[in-house]
């Protein structure tokens, strides 16, 4: 399926002598600084999948535009459309690039490794990210004042990465499960460790600094 068509139109194909229709492009909606967004187009750039970039500028609220929303009915970014399927949710979109283009696998086949980086990708994406996130950090600070948001927020991130280092803590290859990047990787963000510069030292992360600085 990596080259984006099924091997049924391939036998089609094949019969026929045919010249195909090329597969129609996948198409990201993303922010450019949004983290979520950026694991997506990290994995996209890592399988070598080409994609159409459509900017969704959080900054004008483009995420509440009703053309979005049918995409992704609670409005947040990416979403990414595959032909007919459409999938929001950086993590379920990280699994479904998984299962169709395999090519350069983001999870080990062994499964304690893969487990873990199932684990650190829902710690980050369900404990780390949603309670630094802007919306909840506006709210600390419209309530109380932003000193207090700012504390909140670097509390959560300490209290993840805190986690993940000693989850990590032991393993001896380049990137942590593998000797390539692989779902862990893509899925921590430097914005987290730029608002905390210990964790920018951290060890089973540092490696991929330069790796994923285009993303
Ligand atoms: N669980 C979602 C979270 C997505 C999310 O929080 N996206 C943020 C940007 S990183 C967003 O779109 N925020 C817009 C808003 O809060 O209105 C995912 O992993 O895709």
């Amino acid at each position: 399926m990596a080259s984006g068509y099924s091997s049924n139109a391939l036998q089609a194909i094949a019969g026929t002598g045919a010249v195909p229709e090329p597969p129609a492009k996948l198409k990201l909606y993303s922010f450019w600084r949004s983290s979520c967004s950026q694991r997506v187009r990290i994995a996209l750039n890592l399988k070598g999948l080409e994609y159409e970039y459509k900017p969704v500028n959080l900054l004008a609220n483009e995420q509440k535009d009703p053309e979005f929303e049918g995409l992704n009915p609670i409005k947040y970014v990416p979403a990414l459309v595959d032909g007919d399927t459409v999938i929001a949710d950086s993590f379920a979109i990280l699994l479904y690039l998984e299962d169709m283009y395999p090519q350069h696998p983001l999870l080990p086949q062994d499964p304690q490794k893969r487990a873990l980086n199932i684990q650190i990708a829902s710690i980050v994406g369900s404990s780390i990210q949603p309670l630094q996130n802007y919306p909840v950090f506006n709210f600390i600070k419209d309530k109380l004042d932003s000193n207090e948001a700012v504390k909140w927020t670097q509390h959560h991130i300490n209290r993840g990465f805190t986690a993940l280092e000693k989850m990590l803590k032991g393993c001896d290859t380049t990137y942590a499960t593998g000797n390539e990047i692989q779902l862990l990787q893509s899925i921590r963000s430097k914005f987290y460790t730029f608002t905390l510069p210990k964790f920018l030292q951290q060890s089973p992360f540092r490696k991929t600094k330069s790796a994923l600085s285009e993303n």
